[in-house]
């Protein structure tokens, strides 16, 4: 993690890295996500299967998608964030299609899973949080379009989040948006990473032309959450190096994978 990176998510809870993936690696995702989304259901490879507008498991889709897990622009952010102990716990391809995004409102882990259940510190001049997304994006969001909504600085909060404020937490378009709230507005091939103690939301996809393809991928500490949540055949697809970025371990190991050097 770069101070200047290390510096802004410390200020605004998020960073967005611009021209993340190459041209190259940004078209084979792309075609990656079109063979899922137009897949249909019983005819996907075994594991993985559709909710809406979530397509589970979808990094383990294509080696292109699978990639990003641990990409040259964030995996030293991932490793930071997780004193280097980090753990990929899911990895869904997420589709807003004209007229079928559904609107989310402002929402942290701290207001879902209570104050003492996420955490965001500083320590020896490195960031540590426990909840960590990347939200790679296979598709330009325009002022205007909608989609992701942050209030900076809110991982930090130290007091809950009086519920009239910010629209009772709930904006469906840009017009909407209350003071302090921010839409993010990624090209394709920029990533977003963020904590899920940042009180984020969704505005509704306006486009009436054009989808918004994103990857959620979510790390925690290797030693937290599920001991299991992917199923076999998924894991079976994975690389060695992918499986061990899923493996739980004791918190004193060391993940092969995290000796490895990158920017
Ligand atoms: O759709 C987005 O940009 C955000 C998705 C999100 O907040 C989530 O999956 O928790």
């Amino acid at each position: 993690m770069t101070p200047e990176q290390r510096y802004l998510f410390d200020v605004f809870g998020y960073l967005h890295i611009e021209k993340a993936l190459s041209p190259e690696e940004l078209r084979a995702c792309q075609e990656a996500a079109d063979r899922y989304i137009n897949t249909p259901e019983g005819q996907l490879p075994p594991g993985f299967s559709k909710d809406g507008k979530r397509h589970l498991h979808g990094f383990a889709f294509d080696k292109s998608l699978e990639a990003l897990t641990r990409h040259p622009s964030i995996w030293a952010i991932v490793k930071e964030l997780t004193n280097h102990r980090p753990r990929l716990i899911s990895g869904t391809l997420q589709v807003d299609r004209p007229g079928e995004s559904s609107v989310g409102g402002l929402h942290c882990a701290r207001e879902g899973f209570g104050w003492e259940s996420t955490r965001y510190e500083t320590h020896h001049g490195r960031i540590y949080c426990n909840d960590i997304i990347v939200f790679p994006y296979m598709d330009d969001v325009n002022p205007g379009d909608g989609g992701l909504i942050v209030l900076p600085g809110s991982h930090k909060a130290a007091f809950p989040r009086p519920e009239g404020l910010f629209n009772n937490g709930l904006m469906h378009t840009v017009d909407d948006l209350a003071p302090g709230v921010v839409n993010i507005t990624p090209k394709a091939g920029d990533i977003i990473v963020t904590s899920e103690l940042m009180t984020h939301g969704i505005l509704e996809w306006q486009p009436k032309d054009r989808i918004r393809r994103i990857i959620v991928l979510r790390y925690k500490p290797q030693y937290a959450g599920l001991v299991q949540s992917y199923p076999d055949e998924i894991i079976a697809r994975l690389s060695p190096e992918t499986q061990e970025l899923i493996e739980t371990n004791h918190f004193t190991h060391v993940k092969d994978i995290v000796k490895e050097e990158t920017a």
